[in-house]
């Protein structure tokens, strides 16, 4: 069996301090946070970063001084995957701003539209070929963020009209409300519904972390954990930190026998220059 990358979604941009007091919002916090998590297996971190005031920011110098942060505080040093969906409501414009300026090695890509919760997530089709575009050009390394079966098959017309690269690395986000339940038959039907040449990992949310996490784990997989998907370690109990919520699955892959991919092993599986 492959690897598993293991993924930290560290902040989120819906996730408060209300949720989980030890939600990381400054840079130094994100660091601190990044680096245990590193230790504890991670190989990327999915990034939000937050203005001075702690609101959710796509700011390319909020980005910059978190990326800063946390490549000095990390070894080695993750994969920071930048978020382009930022919080529901953002502009495609402020989205799309951290690939022109800071051009990292891998981002997250939403393709499709639906009801995000309480909010409504738009990914206009026009604003995501543009955004595909300048991932291109920049070269950076998408990781295609589905939260139902349709959205598999947007991502394949993208492929198709050439503005995704083979192979596509999917990232299924089951059990946002508004989009499809974390049961682990719509696990399996997902990863049925992708090309057999491209990857795929997942990320549940909320109750459905663990069992999909576990899942995933054993139908090869990779795995995100952390506060923006979930903050609890279980019922009514809060996670201590999101290193604690990476080691609970990185011991659960050692127990199996299974080991988890470094973040130069995860560069080469993904196919970033690194
Ligand atoms: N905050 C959500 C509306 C991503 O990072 O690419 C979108 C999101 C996805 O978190
Ligand atoms: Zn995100």
């Amino acid at each position: 069996m492959e690897k598993i990358i293991l993924t930290a979604a560290i902040t989120g941009a819906e996730t408060t301090r209300e949720k989980n007091p030890a939600l990381p919002l400054t840079p130094a916090e994100q660091a601190a946070d990044a680096a245990a998590c590193v230790a504890a297996g991670a190989a990327i971190i999915h990034l939000h970063v937050r203005d001075k005031e702690g609101r959710p920011s796509q700011d390319p110098g909020d980005f910059k001084r978190a990326i800063e942060a946390i490549r000095a505080a990390c070894r080695p040093e993750p994969i920071i995957q930048l978020s382009t969906g930022g919080a529901a409501g953002d502009s495609p414009e402020s989205r799309l701003e951290p690939i022109i300026r800071l051009k990292p090695e891998m981002a997250s890509l939403n393709v499709g539209s639906m009801s995000f919760g309480e909010d409504v997530f738009i990914n206009h089709p026009r604003d995501v070929a543009e955004m595909a575009r300048h991932f291109q050009q920049a070269g950076v390394v998408p990781e295609v963020e589905v939260y139902g079966p349709s959205h598999i098959d947007i991502a394949k017309t993208l492929v198709k009209k050439g503005l995704i690269n083979r192979p596509v690395h999917y990232q299924f986000v089951l059990g946002v409300p508004g989009g499809v339940g974390g049961d682990i038959r719509n696990l399996v039907f997902m990863r049925d519904s992708i090309d057999p040449r491209d990857s795929w990992g997942v990320a549940g949310i909320g109750r459905f972390e663990l069992p999909l996490a576990v899942h995933a784990m054993m139908m090869g997989g990779r795995i995100r954990v952390g506060f923006e998907d979930n903050v609890y370690w279980a019922r009514g109990v809060l996670a201590k930190s999101n290193a604690q919520l990476v080691k609970r699955i990185a011991d659960i892959a050692a127990v199996a026998g299974l080991k988890l991919a470094s973040p130069q092993e995860a560069r080469r599986m993904l196919g970033i220059a690194g």
